[in-house]
């Protein structure tokens, strides 16, 4: 006997290959031990609902789809940047005020100040609203701490917030994402600090699954990348890529040699960056709040990604800098408006392609027998409208691992 059934539902399984998104019309859902147990046409049930399982749900006929998947965030800092945003709008541009010390640097100053506790109240609303939103999985990056004990910080908070919420929260370490005052003379002995202490300890003390860098004039070179990602592989984690977003730095070539999972931003990436990322089935991931509240004119090469079955996902980047953005519908939304996405790849972008980006595809991302019971409700007609509507929330209910979320934290 299962554990639920959801009846009275249109799905789209997003399995890899299947036509119109597999959609399946008056379909049902069957749910045991956290995993989908059953999905196809309420016809072909195996028998009456009642007697599949100890409880029967009716989703009012409703879209299903696979729940979201966030696979870009820096969703844990202190402060916020409001006034950065408002410098922007003078025509301070967004590396004069990092070069000027503020940016990325500003927010790691509110951030070390606060404690474990402090850091995962300040995140915890825009978790939730990620949450209402949609989000089953979502990747929270460190990079405001730029030391050991703070960013070590950080990543406890993101594994709180996995533990407070109903929610699958998967750590990276960004740790290279600029250089901290203190090492401003000493470039070198900041990669040295990352390499030879802060990678290894958060690898022995799991608490992430993957280093990720920025790979920017304002941030690293190639070669201090490529020294950070060495120690990445040589720890067992995985790697990420924050690449080409302000200038072509040949960096999405650089996540292709070390096998990254995804570069993400890619405005600047060459063809031959495109052509590496193929190669090496690294995820495209991109991110259309930063270019949008950075007011970039250039998009990423999205016909080219496209035409060279490099696979797309999009994420909201949630950070206080380029991208204050708690809803990964309206990111997907974004995607179609300003990178022209259709709107079978602008779902596909927050669902199986999400999961890819995260290497997670064989276990979520789609809506299929064995994979996490993790999906959601939407009050909308077609798939198409899905990445549709700027803003608002269609989110009906959703469901993690098996259970029906609220989104209050339990205590710990
Ligand atoms: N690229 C981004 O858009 C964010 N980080 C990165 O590497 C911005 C982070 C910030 O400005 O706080
Ligand atoms: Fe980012």
């Amino acid at each position: 006997v299962w554990d639920a059934i959801w009846l009275d539902l249109n799905a789209v399984t997003l399995e890899a290959g299947a036509a119109e998104l597999g959609w399946i019309g008056d379909a049902a859902l069957g749910v045991a031990g956290g995993k989908l147990a059953w999905i196809g046409p309420r016809q072909q049930l195996p028998g009456p609902p009642a007697s599949l399982a100890r409880e029967v749900h009716s989703a009012g006929g409703r879209l299903a789809t696979p729940g979201l998947i966030d696979c870009h965030t820096h969703v844990v800092f202190g402060g916020n940047r409001a006034l950065d945003f408002a410098l922007r709008a003078q025509g301070v541009g967004y590396q004069q005020i990092a070069a000027a010390g503020g940016g990325i640097r500003s927010t790691v100053k509110q951030t070390r100040e606060l404690s474990e506790d402090g850091l995962v109240a300040a995140a915890l609303p825009r978790v939730q609203a990620l949450l209402k939103d949609g989000v089953t999985t979502l990747e929270i990056k460190s990079g405001y701490g730029l030391d050991v004990e703070t960013e070590l910080r950080l990543l406890r908070a993101a594994r709180r917030i996995g533990q407070l919420l109903p929610v699958d929260v998967v750590p990276t370490l960004l740790a290279a994402h600029a250089l901290p005052p203190e090492f401003a003379s000493d470039r070198a002995g900041y990669i040295d600090l990352l390499t030879r202490e802060l990678i290894p300890e958060a690898a022995k003390q799991q608490l992430a699954v993957a280093v990720d860098v920025f790979c920017e004039r304002i941030a690293f070179t190639r070669a201090e990348c490529a020294r950070v990602l060495e120690a990445a592989r040589a720890a067992g984690l995985a790697v990420k890529v924050h690449a080409d977003q302000l200038s072509d730095m040949g960096a999405a070539q650089l996540a292709a040699e070390f096998g990254a999972l995804s570069a993400d931003h890619l405005e600047y990436t060459s063809p031959a960056g495109v052509a590496a990322l193929a190669r090496a089935g690294t995820v495209a991931v991109l991110l259309p709040g930063a270019y949008l509240m950075t007011g970039e004119t250039r998009p990423p090469p999205v016909a080219a990604l496209r035409e060279a079955g490099v696979p797309m996902a999009v994420a909201t980047d949630c950070n206080p800098g380029t991208s204050p953005c708690t809803s990964l519908t309206l990111a997907s939304t974004l995607s179609r408006a300003l990178f022209v996405l259709t709107a079978d790849e602008a779902l596909a972008a927050v669902t199986r392609n999400a999961a890819r980006a995260l290497g997670l595809a064989g276990s979520r991302g789609t809506l299929q027998v064995d994979q996490q019971a993790d999906f959601c409700f939407w009050d909308l007609q077609h798939p198409r409208e899905f990445s549709y509507w700027l803003g608002g929330n269609a989110c009906w209910a959703s469901v993690h691992r098996g259970r029906r979320r609220s989104y209050e934290p339990t205590r710990h």
